[in-house]
């Protein structure tokens, strides 16, 4: 059982991500902005992403006649900003817009400064989009709130989310904010990034505002894009038809390697055979079976390649992810010398397993 899943974990030398990885790109979740010229649309990106204006400016690709995308980070992209364009204009029509955003995995964004009330364009675009019905998640964002004075604010809000209402219906959420306050803090973040994480979850991994209280944390925080991003390109891989596909396992293969090279570590068979080992032997039983059982769903036709390819889609995110965030403390314990406990790995595993699954955007709820 061990050599079979060593085996199957370590194949070829550099197997060829290409098709998965262009896939992923495809497909990444995608955060859609609508709102007026100078709504704070850019603004709110560079909140997000914590990227300078210019670095935002220079990041986008024009994408559709109406609308640029953001591929962030540029270099292994985890989500994408679909910033649109030119909202001034009344006869806006979202439809290839519409076709732009990944079909699993999106959500809309609106912004409108708070002391704004002339909409109409926006509230045009939003009654289209209603119409195609594509749209499971709604965020209004009222921006520059703290321009107004506190007694024109309330009325302000309630004004526009009116507006909103009356085109939409009552299922969206709103969260009133400032990007730029005199003390240089994004009044009301917190809330933001909850709401925002709610309807894409991949946006609490990107965003740290928690804060790490370890050095092995702070460590795996540097690194931590790069294992979403093998994740995306695991459970990428699970979704391109059948064909000449290359395997989770292969992914996370290279993702070792490359994590260990980022740690100092030396990899090989004997590396790999203690990793495994901290895990116990019941997770290397458990975690061989289920990629037996992820790679029969696949094959089964229609279910296969419906139902079964996107929850094999959120497993493979969440058992790359899981992997990855284990194998960071591993290998920082190691690079220092020190022994892991095998509580504390199996721990570690199950709940970084539990997130890369919500973060996949694949599973429902
Ligand atoms: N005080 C304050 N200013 C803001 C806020 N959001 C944006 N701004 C400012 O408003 C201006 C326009 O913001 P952008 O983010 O460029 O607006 P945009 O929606 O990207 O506009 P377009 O790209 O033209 O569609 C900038 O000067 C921002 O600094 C906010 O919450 N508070
Ligand atoms: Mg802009």
């Amino acid at each position: 059982m061990f050599e079979q899943l060593k085996d199957s974990i370590n194949p070829g030398k550099n197997p060829d991500l290409t098709h998965a990885h262009e896939f992923q790109r495809k497909h990444l979740p995608t955060l859609w902005l609508l709102g007026k010229t100078g709504a704070g649309k850019s603004t709110f990106i560079q909140v997000l992403t914590g990227l300078s204006s210019i670095e935002v400016g220079n990041g986008f690709a024009p994408c559709t006649r109406t609308a640029e995308a953001y591929n962030f980070p540029r270099e292994k992209p985890v989500m994408r900003f679909l910033d649109t364009r030119g909202l001034g204009e009344a006869d806006y029509d979202p439809e290839a817009d519409l076709e732009e955003i990944g079909k699993l995995g999106h959500a809309l964004v609106v912004v409108m400064k708070a002391d704004e009330p002339e909409q109409s364009a926006v509230l045009a675009a939003l009654s289209r989009i209603r119409k195609k019905n594509k749209i499971s998640h709604l965020l209004l964002i009222h921006s520059a709130v703290l321009l107004s004075e506190e007694k024109d604010r309330k009325r302000q809000i309630t004004f526009n989310e009116h507006q909103v209402e009356a085109v939409w219906g009552e299922n969206f959420s709103a969260v009133a904010v400032d990007f730029e306050t005199e003390d240089g803090s994004v009044y009301n973040y917190g809330v933001l990034v909850d709401t925002l994480e709610a309807m894409l979850p991949v946006i609490g991994m990107i965003v740290d505002s928690k804060g790490h209280t370890t050095v092995e944390e702070r460590n795996f925080a540097t690194v931590k894009n790069e294992v979403l991003w093998y994740a995306g390109s695991a459970s990428a891989s699970d979704l391109i038809p059948a064909v000449g596909l290359v395997s989770v396992p292969a992914i996370q293969a290279k993702m070792l390697h490359s994590l260990a090279n980022q740690y100092g570590v030396e990899w090989d068979n004997s590396a790999f055979r203690e990793l495994i080992g901290t895990l116990g032997s019941s997770f290397a039983l458990r975690y061989g079976v289920k990629l037996g059982v992820r790679e029969l769903v696949k094959f089964i036709p229609v279910y296969g390649q419906t139902v079964g390819a996107v929850a094999a889609a959120a497993m493979s995110f969440g058992t790359t992810y899981g992997l990855g965030r284990v194998t960071c403390y591993y290998l920082y314990y190691k690079s220092k010398g020190e022994a892991v406990s095998e509580q504390a790995m199996q721990d570690l595993y199950k709940e970084a397993f539990k997130k890369g699954k919500a973060a996949s955007g694949y599973e429902k709820n």
